[in-house]
């Protein structure tokens, strides 16, 4: 990794110095408290199991507004009046931000880091940026986790893009999603995300669901296809989430998408990238969607946030529980990690945190809070208490007439006769036990 922190011409976070691991007692800010990369856990770096990546969108797009306000955040690289000299600022100041923060990955939508334009303009504009961002990746040692395209935004794609009724619309998401494609092989992406934020309806009353989640799937199929054709080897990742902005999203919930995948036969490309407040939008827990997809072996990618548990809004705000973080990481640890999938902050600062300091800070608090799951997810896996009781809990099916069961070598006949053989015996589920056992293990 380059030793200098930007590689522009102008600083712009020049009050801020590389983010250095200061340990728990340290008072600075800008400093991590428990995220120490090099550290080793269970055999591996912090900085390996966690794979931390910056989000382009909420860091260096998101202004602060919303349906009430106007913007509010500072955003020095987004001065100039040229779109593309703003666009090469913006890259240069995310880049400054990686380096100084110490991520090795970032994720970006299309049109978070290129201008969006007309079919043919977008396309210059998109390789144009690709060569700036595949320049500074090379400059700064800072990778692709994944990128995607943005086929929500534009008014075009107000009722859908691959489901869009109208033919002609669903062909101009396929400019935007090939020239992603195009730019992920040019950046040597490691996996590639599709969020479907308006493949849904806000009524059915005037939607075919079926007619449109089959070209959903004929769309995934053959973008696809084309991945492969110009050498994406990675896996092409589905991020469930239920609704906002539509009312109903195809993409509900980690085992919807499961059974979509497996039903159009896309399961051998396809993984699952599961986003904290999604699950939790979709009236799950984070740890319930990443389990389900985890089952399944479909769990590829995280976007790491949290919601407010007061309200059902995707807040995406920076993930700081570590009870949360520690469940999260204990399903990846079990699964031996998250291959070429990461935790990607989907999160952004709040409207009124606008210092550009606090950028910084954000990411380091939740880096901090999954550094903490790391090291407690990995304490619980070496206590081996917890998996025991699991173990023990379903023992009846290890051996004896239970195994047979699992194997399928009992009829229903004789499952029922061996059921009057039953003494109605009450096995207590110890969640209370659990609970107090968790605490114990993130505060000794
Ligand atoms: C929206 C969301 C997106 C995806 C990428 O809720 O999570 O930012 O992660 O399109
Ligand atoms: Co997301």
């Amino acid at each position: 990794m380059s030793s200098s922190y930007f590689v522009g011409t102008k600083e712009f976070f020049p009050t801020v110095k590389k983010i250095g691991y200061e340990g728990k007692t340290s008072r600075n800010p800008l400093a991590f408290k428990f995220y120490d990369p090099d550290k080793i856990v269970g055999g591996k770096s912090m900085r390996e199991h966690l794979r931390f990546a910056v989000a382009y969108w909420h860091t260096f797009c998101a202004t602060g507004s919303d349906p009430f306000g106007s913007a509010t955040l500072p955003h020095p690289w987004d001065e100039k009046s040229d779109t593309l000299a703003r666009a090469i600022d913006k890259a240069d100041a995310a880049f400054e931000f990686f380096t100084k923060l110490g991520v090795d990955y970032y994720c970006f939508h299309d049109t978070d880091a290129a201008p969006d334009a007309e079919a043919s303009a977008y396309e210059k504009n998109m390789q144009k940026i690709t060569e700036v961002l595949r320049e500074r990746q090379k400059a700064t040692g800072v990778k692709l986790l994944w990128n995607t395209a943005n086929v929500f935004s534009h008014p075009r794609y107000m009722n859908g893009a691959a489901t869009n009724p109208e033919f002609t619309i669903l062909a101009r998401a396929a400019v935007q999603v090939k020239a992603s494609l195009e730019a992920n092989v040019a950046l040597g992406g490691e996996n590639y995300v599709f969020w479907g934020g308006r493949e849904g309806y806000t009524t059915r009353l005037n939607t075919l669901m079926k007619r449109e989640q089959d070209h959903l799937a004929q769309f995934l199929s053959a973008a696809r296809d084309y991945g492969r054709k110009i050498g994406f080897q990675g896996p092409f990742l589905i991020e469930p989430k239920p609704m906002e902005p539509t009312k109903h999203q195809y993409d509900t919930d980690a085992a919807t998408v499961i059974g979509f995948l497996k039903a159009h036969g896309l399961d051998k490309d396809f993984k699952l990238n599961i986003e904290a407040n999604h699950a939790t939008l979709a009236g799950k827990d984070f740890g319930h969607d990443l389990q389900v997809a985890s089952d399944a072996g479909l769990l590829g990618s995280v976007d790491a946030n949290r919601g407010d548990p007061r309200n059902g809004w995707d807040t995406d705000q920076f993930p700081t529980e570590v009870l949360e973080t520690t469940q999260a990481m204990r399903i990846i640890l079990a699964q031996g990690g998250l291959g070429s999938g990461g935790l990607n902050f989907d999160a952004k600062v709040r409207r009124n945190s606008t210092d550009l300091e606090d950028l910084f800070i954000a990411h380091i608090s939740g880096m901090d809070a999954f550094a903490l799951g790391l090291e407690t997810a990995e304490k619980i896996r070496t206590d081996g208490w917890l998996d025991q009781l699991l173990k023990t809990r379903y023992q009846s099916f290890d051996s004896g007439l239970g195994k047979d069961f699992e194997k399928g070598k009992l009829d229903f006949e004789e499952l029922a006769r061996l059921g009057h053989q039953v003494s109605d015996s009450l096995i207590s589920g110890k969640q209370e036990k659990i609970e107090a056992y968790l605490n114990q293990m993130l505060f000794s």
